[in-house]
């Protein structure tokens, strides 16, 4: 019986803690695994609503101690009478294989505190005794713990057998569509609440650095989609609307998504939302390892006339629905019957809102909550960050409801930086817009959640890219990566509790017709046609201050390094179609 509690016990252990630990100098005494230890530590500590390590404490209390100070709470007096802590020395000296050392030290820790333990089996296992714990079985598992141990095993865990099976952590990506880099409260917004999108950074981590690899839709969707950069398969540039775009148009068929991957790896897998890389049938987000789709195959759509186009339908998988609701709502609607309906499988749900794209159309639901914005379409912006902050809500709900909330890894952000006027986003303090390689183009808000495994309310500051989504998803499920090319992202969970202290990267490229860009470390390098431009930005965030004169050894780093990096890349597959071209331009500010 006990047997059958080691999946869902080890299941519970996937939280790495960080920082001091809770066992203090106890951890480190002997030839201990940490991370299995840590994982240990924080499984006994969370377990359900019990607390086996810390009588009197409740795992609520102690989840709350994390969340306001980011490192594990104090280690709480050892109580000597509670056979609980003999269980949890036992688990832990059964868990972590070469542990009975470590276990030792608590021991002799106890003896120091002149508290004898009040149960024997644990007194008597003499230092080392089970050096070859690792081999430790079942039946010696039992006779360590004792029969009051296994009763109190039962006691803590006996509900978690019943209903807990081991799985790994669902993912959720959630992109935003033209969404400004100031438009997020936890970014700065003052004048649009959007409590639930901060909450995600509150529970999670927030990178003030956050790019994506293409300052307009469909290139930046390739790139995270692949975890490479979407000019070497040539996806460089928009398609244009449907009547107009070149035939080649779509994601190319060799290119392996993470859906693909996340499906390989025994993942249910549904894409809500807009697509926007390609229209053709061998292009359907159903062809590119999506089990389920809702939403419109194309770039931009109307949130109320939803027969506007008939190029760009709203599918349920391949078959056009007659949707009633604000199109944010209905994909809302959808995400969270996803999540209901696969609630006992590992899932992965892209979710994938237009909002806050044009055209600009809100309710008057959301409109109502705005009364002092003045300026039209911002207001109208703000119902529609409103909508989608609802609905990022709800889909938080759900997962809580479905006691999914902690073993789920959140991904958050926008495809592209704010068109400014023709949205009336902003991203301030940044420079430019949607469609250029400055900060305000490709800078984006970007948050990760992952309860379970990552510290919550941290800040990160080196620079992070939307091609690191893919690695992140697949190392946390177990997937694997295509290992037949050169994969562009990294997996960023091993940065994010500091087992990692380095940059997750040491320069990132960007190209757009002719537009380049390079960053490496606080250096920003643009060129656009015989135009180019160094900004350094640790004290010129906003890229008004050119020092190419100034630093001419940094712009022959950059230069280079840029040149290596384009040898790699092929020719654009498809260009937008000229009147695009045009609409585009006018929406570039003149900064550059
Ligand atoms: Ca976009």
């Amino acid at each position: 019986m006990i047997h059958r509690l080691a999946p869902p016990f080890y299941r519970r252990t996937g939280r790495h803690e960080r920082g001091p630990s809770i066992f203090g100098a106890a951890e480190k005494s002997g030839p201990v695994r940490s991370e299995t230890l840590d994982r240990n530590a924080s499984t006994v500590w969370r377990c359900g609503d019990r607390c086996l390590y810390a009588p009197g404490t409740s795992n609520r209390a102690g989840q709350a101690a994390d969340s306001e100070t980011r490192t594990p709470p104090p280690i709480p007096p050892f109580n000597s009478s509670s056979s609980r802590q003999f269980t949890y020395l036992a688990l832990r000296v059964y868990y972590s294989g070469e542990a009975i050392n470590t276990g030792s030290a608590i021991h002799e820790q106890l003896v120091a505190q002149k508290e004898e333990p009040s149960m024997g089996p644990m007194t008597t296992v003499p230092k080392n005794a089970l050096a070859s714990s690792s081999q430790m079985r079942r039946r010696e598992f039992l006779s360590l713990i004792g029969a009051g141990g296994a009763a109190a095993l039962m006691d803590t865990f006996g509900a978690a057998e019943e209903t807990a099976t081991p799985r790994r952590p669902n993912i959720i990506l959630i992109v935003a569509d033209d969404l400004g880099y100031a438009d997020i409260g936890c970014f700065g917004c003052v004048d649009i609440p959007t409590p639930n999108i901060d909450s995600l950074a509150q529970n999670g981590v927030r990178f003030t650095d956050g790019y994506v690899t293409c300052p307009v839709c469909s290139p930046s969707r390739a790139g995270f989609m692949t975890a490479r950069y979407q000019q070497r398969f040539g996806h460089e540039f928009n398609p244009g609307p449907p009547a107009q775009m070149s035939p080649a148009f779509g994601l190319p068929p060799g290119e392996i998504t993470v859906a693909d991957a996340l499906k390989a790896a025994g993942y249910v897998t549904g894409l809500v939302g807009k697509w926007h890389l390609g229209l053709k049938p061998e292009f359907h987000p159903l062809k590119r390892g999506f089990d389920e789709f809702f939403g419109f195959p194309h770039g931009g759509h109307s949130y109320i006339n939803l027969k506007e186009d008939p190029l760009n339908p709203i599918l349920r998988g391949t078959e056009p629905v007659d949707e009633k609701e604000y199109l944010t709502d209905a994909f809302t609607r959808e995400a969270a019957a996803f999540i209901e309906r696969h609630r006992t499988d590992p899932f992965f749900l892209f979710l994938s809102y237009n909002a806050v794209h044009t055209p600009m159309q809100a309710p008057d639901k959301y409109l109502k909550r705005f009364p002092n914005i003045t300026n039209k379409n911002r207001r109208t912006y703000a119902a529609m960050l409103g909508a989608m902050d609802d609905g990022i809500g709800a889909v938080l709900r759900k997962l809580d409801e479905t006691g999914l909330g902690d073993d789920t890894l959140i991904f958050f952000f926008s495809d592209n930086g704010g068109p400014l006027i023709v949205n009336a986003s902003s991203n301030a303090p940044l420079s430019g817009s949607k469609g250029t390689v400055l900060e305000g183009g490709i800078r984006v808000p970007f948050i990760i959640q992952w309860r379970r495994r990552i510290p919550r309310g941290t800040v990160y500051r080196n620079p992070v890219i939307s091609l690191d989504v893919f690695p992140t998803a697949a190392a946390a499920a177990g997937a694997q990566l295509p290992g037949d090319r050169v994969i562009d992202g990294v997996n960023l969970v091993p940065y994010l509790p500091g087992e990692k202290t380095s940059p997750p990267h040491d320069i990132l490229f960007w190209r757009f017709g002719n537009a380049d860009a390079v960053r490496r470390k606080n250096w920003k390098f643009i060129k656009v046609g015989d135009k180019s431009a160094l900004f350094d930005l640790s004290a010129d965030i906003g890229e008004k201050n050119n020092l190419t004169k100034e630093r001419p050894d940094v712009v022959g780093e950059l230069t280079a390094a840029l040149a290596k990096w384009e040898s790699g890349l092929i020719p654009p597959r498809w260009t937008t179609p000229a009147p695009q071209r045009a609409k585009q331009a006018t929406e570039k500010p003149a900064t550059f």
